[in-house]
């Protein structure tokens, strides 16, 4: 485990290698890196996050999961969490990863963290080779404009101090008058490079229509519907592993 500073924040983190036969005698090329981002109230050690990663390395991806902003080991209150700070966070992992030498990068997000990769990667676009979405929650902006989000409502122009969401938690009305700033339609019309959506058809949280929408909308992506899959990828991790590996072994 490795901390990453970001201006004060510091961030937990893994770095792991990937699973390849050097080449015999020749110069080591560092290798491509995959950054994963996990989800809204999760962690970078959640099953779905490990396996994702571990995926990944079977392509011949080194990895670095990392703790966003006010969850997991990381610096940061849940409740002072926002979207912004995650994109903060996510652009302090890449100057990071660029510091040990590396240039190829891919970002990896679940659900919110899927969403803030997009995010990053329309910001990065000349820094991030390819994403990898799982389930990205591409519509919490929206659902901020709206006043909906995780299906309770409020006033969206009266924004309330503190917003009650799950296991006991709340957030700061900062989250929603931020949230609600976001274009997601702008982060993928700026990124050209490729782009695989993993979506299961039985996702009670971020509804698989959202990834059918926003797969037309970037230049150069595919998404592979995961059929009986829920939100947390708990049903078919070997699928989810053989789709990710596939894909990125293409990328290489
Ligand atoms: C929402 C829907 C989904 C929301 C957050 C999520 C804060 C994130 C889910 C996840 O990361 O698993 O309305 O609002």
């Amino acid at each position: 485990m490795m901390w990453i500073n970001d201006d004060g924040i510091q961030l937990s983190a893994i770095l792991e290698e990937a699973v390849t036969e050097e080449a015999e005698g020749g110069e080591k090329q560092k290798r491509p890196l995959a950054i994963l981002l996990h989800g809204f109230t999760s962690a970078k050690d959640r099953p779905h996050n490990i396996l994702a990663a571990a995926a990944m390395r079977g392509a011949g991806f080194d990895t670095l999961r990392f703790d966003l902003y006010g969850h997991g080991e990381s610096g940061g209150e849940f409740r002072k969490h926002t979207l912004f700070k995650w994109i903060s966070n996510t652009v302090a992992v890449i100057d990071y990863a660029r510091a040990l030498g590396y240039t190829e990068l891919v970002l990896s997000g679940h659900s919110q963290g899927g969403l803030v990769a997009a995010l990053t990667a329309g910001m990065e676009a000349d820094r991030v080779r390819g994403l990898v979405l799982r389930a990205p929650a591409f519509m919490i902006p929206q659902g901020a404009r709206d006043g909906c989000l995780l299906g309770r409502p409020f006033d969206p122009e009266h924004i309330p101090d503190t917003f009650p969401v799950i296991k006991g938690l709340e957030l700061d009305g900062n989250y929603i008058r931020t949230a609600q700033a976001i274009r997601v339609e702008d982060a993928a019309e700026r990124f050209k490079k490729p782009v695989l959506i993993l979506h299961g058809d039985e996702d009670d949280t971020v509804p698989l229509a959202v990834s059918r929408e926003m797969a037309v909308r970037y230049e150069n992506c595919e998404l592979a519907v995961m059929a009986g899959e829920t939100h947390h990828f708990d049903r078919c991790p070997d699928q989810m592993r053989d789709i990710i590996r596939n894909w990125l072994a293409k990328q290489r």
